[in-house]
């Protein structure tokens, strides 16, 4: 029988993160639902819906992004939303029962001015709708994350994406450390982290353990994880990137869950590609969160309907639904 590690796992050296992750899938799959059933109610399922409030022509050069303005991909772009645009699909979001909505912006970093100013309008009122708020902007300065969080932001979303190694091969116009700094901006602005990465790019096991790694040892460690698997989209140089096994995604939520367990670890995006038993190995395995609605920010999403079905099928809810009460 297989016995969990006696290391707490954000102490776990980089050598036993290997070697939880190259455990027999089954073995990881039953130590994940187990420490998921320790710390929460397996049933509940969080759901974040992705607004894209400025999309396209994007100065970085991230090689999975159909948004950079380095690759052809047809994707068109647009300016800032208005506020009253996002309130209204921030409240289409609730109706549809998401409890967080996230705002992403296809910026290199948030620069001071005008559309800044926009933005933090946009989290209060999605705030004022009662949602969590989340937003995904790029990188930022310290002062601007204490802006954001002043203006009731409860989650900001910054990925490492890769491993430090593998990272220089997808990403030339910022490196790790930049990503490192903006978290520790939003950390210490006492903001809650949301952070996670992309699997399918090309990349080694090596890679995807590191990744984990230095997920798990942040301190404190991100409240929220999210795990995508790459959207190949035509243009961008992964855009002929072979399909994750299903095996590796529902070992890397189960790895994930047992370094992080008390984090929401987030089926993100990819899900279209995913059949409905590796979805539901996925959740087995400690995945407790989604994101909710047809779009996530200029790719396609599963329908809630077919969500919804897959959930009660499942028996699993939304976490806005647990607050119901059923009789
Ligand atoms: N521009 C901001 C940034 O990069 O920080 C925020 C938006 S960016 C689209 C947010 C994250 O989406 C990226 O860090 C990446 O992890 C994920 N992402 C982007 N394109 C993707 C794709 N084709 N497949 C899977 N994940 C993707
Ligand atoms: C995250 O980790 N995944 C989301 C969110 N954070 C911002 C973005 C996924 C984007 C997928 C490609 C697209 O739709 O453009
Ligand atoms: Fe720009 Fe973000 Fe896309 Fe990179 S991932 S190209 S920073 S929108």
């Amino acid at each position: 029988m297989s016995t969990p590690p006696v290391t707490p796992p954000s102490e776990m050296t980089r050598n036993a993160v290997a070697e939880l992750y190259e455990r027999p899938l089954l073995d990881l799959v039953f130590l994940a639902s187990q420490t998921h059933r320790e710390h929460r109610d397996p049933s509940e399922v969080q759901c974040a819906a992705l607004l894209s409030v400025k999309t396209g022509g994007c100065p970085e050069d991230c090689a999975y992004c159909p948004q950079s303005a380095h690759y052809e991909t047809g994707v068109e772009t647009s300016p800032l939303m208005s506020v009253d645009a996002v309130r209204t699909a921030a409240r289409a979001a609730l109706d549809n029962g998401a409890d967080r909505f996230c705002l992403g912006a296809a910026w290199r970093s948030v620069s001071d001015g005008p559309e800044f100013e926009q933005v933090l309008d946009m989290v209060r009122s999605v705030k004022a709708l009662g949602l969590e708020t989340c937003a995904t902007l790029g990188m930022v300065e310290p002062h601007q994350a204490h802006r954001l969080r002043d203006a009731g932001l409860d989650y900001y979303n910054h990925n490492l994406d890769t491993g430090p190694a593998f990272y220089n091969d997808v990403i030339g116009t910022r490196t790790y450390d930049d990503r490192r700094r903006t978290l520790r901006s939003v950390r210490e602005a006492g903001m809650k982290v949301c952070c996670g990465g992309i699997l399918g790019m090309g990349e080694q096991t090596g890679d995807r353990i590191d990744l984990l790694y230095e997920l798990a040892g942040q301190d404190p460690q991100p409240e929220s994880v999210p795990i995508n698997t790459l959207v190949t989209v035509e243009g961008t140089p992964l855009a002929n990137q072979e399909p994750v096994p299903w095996d590796d995604l529902v070992r890397m939520v189960a790895v994930a869950r047992i370094l992080l367990p008390k984090t929401w670890v987030r089926l993100s995006a990819g899900r279209l590609q995913l059949n409905d038993a590796t979805q539901a190995l996925c959740f087995l395995a400690g995945a407790d969160s989604i994101f909710l609605g047809d779009q996530l920010l200029t790719t396609a999403n599963p329908e809630a309907a077919a969500d919804q079905a897959l959930l009660t099928r499942l028996g699993l809810h939304r976490l806005k639904d647990a607050a119901v009460p059923t009789s």
